[in-house]
């Protein structure tokens, strides 16, 4: 028969790729490629991901609140409403507040500006150096304790690489600023779970925004769910528009249609 033309995936099973090891190419349905990385889907495939504006801007909207609910102390008022207390309590300015965002890539980027909009305080950690932008930029494993120090709210933004599984566990919340507190929107599989829930537990975490987990849905059994100060969204942070999706595929289809280089296209050795 006629070889596939073109796959568009999201968490597909893997059998897929055995039975059509080389389509044309594949089109992840997300801004992540981590599901892509499986056996039988052949290297010189072109792999395709979402960048879009409105995805970027949902995932600005979900980090911006995030960002903010931890700092004005919202799950405290809400434990004090729940208790018809009226206690207000001491604000530090958005301005004293050290954001340290992990990956400054599409999203990290867009997000490192609006939160310094706000007037935070931003850098961010990254893989490889780059010029100076708008932002102050940690780059690489050598720099990682540093940037630590300074986060008192860490956002990852990482994708789920061999090199980012992991990274996230009791090592990296030992070296964040004092009354640290965390929001991960990147994926579940960069931080060590238990370690997290245990940071959150003795305090070493004051607080979390947690979008994405290592097990999805969060089986009911994890201790996250009942932690205080930890606010829980079912990987909702920044849906992809169908209508988007379904036109980038289709502009992209025409590029290949005329031997031109696919907008979106990832290096799949990189990972990311
Ligand atoms: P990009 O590929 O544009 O950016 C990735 C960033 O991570 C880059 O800055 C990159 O560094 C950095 N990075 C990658 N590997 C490492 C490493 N080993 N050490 C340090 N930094 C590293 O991705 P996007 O910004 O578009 O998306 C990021 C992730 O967000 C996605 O992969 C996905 O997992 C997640 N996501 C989650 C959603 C949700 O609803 N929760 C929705 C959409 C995406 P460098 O700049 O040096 O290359
Ligand atoms: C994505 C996601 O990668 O929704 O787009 O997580």
């Amino acid at each position: 028969g006629a070889a596939p033309y073109v796959i568009c995936a999201w968490k597909t099973d893997p059998k897929v790729f055995e039975v059509l090891p080389s389509p044309r190419a594949v089109f992840s349905l997300g801004a992540g490629v981590d599901h892509l990385q499986v056996p039988g889907l052949l290297r010189d495939v072109p792999v395709v991901r979402i960048v879009d504006p409105d995805l970027t801007m949902r995932m600005v909207e979900y980090v911006t609140f995030a960002v903010l609910h931890l700092h004005r102390q919202i799950s405290r008022y809400a434990q004090d409403q729940s208790l018809r207390v009226w206690a207000p309590r001491f604000q530090t300015a958005a301005s004293r507040v050290r954001v340290g965002i992990m990956g400054l890539g599409v999203l990290g980027e867009a997000c490192g500006r609006t939160l310094a909009q706000l007037g935070f305080d931003v850098a961010g950690w990254v893989r490889t150096p780059r010029e100076a932008t708008s932002v102050q930029v940690f780059a690489g494993q050598e720099a990682l304790g540093a940037f630590l120090a300074r986060t008192e709210i860490l956002v990852n933004l990482l994708p789920n690489t061999p090199q980012t599984r992991g990274l996230i566990g009791a090592d990296v919340f030992a070296l964040l600023a004092d009354g640290a507190r965390f929001v991960n929107v990147g994926r579940g599989e960069t931080v060590v779970e238990d370690e997290l829930a245990q940071a959150l537990a003795s305090g070493r975490l004051a607080g979390a925004v947690l979008d994405v987990f290592g097990t999805e849905p969060l089986p009911a059994d994890s201790p996250l769910w009942a932690l205080p100060g930890v606010l829980i969204t079912p990987h909702v942070a920044a849906d992809s528009d169908p209508d988007v999706i379904a036109d980038q595929i289709v502009r992209n289809i025409e590029r290949l249609e005329r031997g031109e280089e696919l907008a979106g296209r990832v290096d799949m050795t990189r990972g990311y």
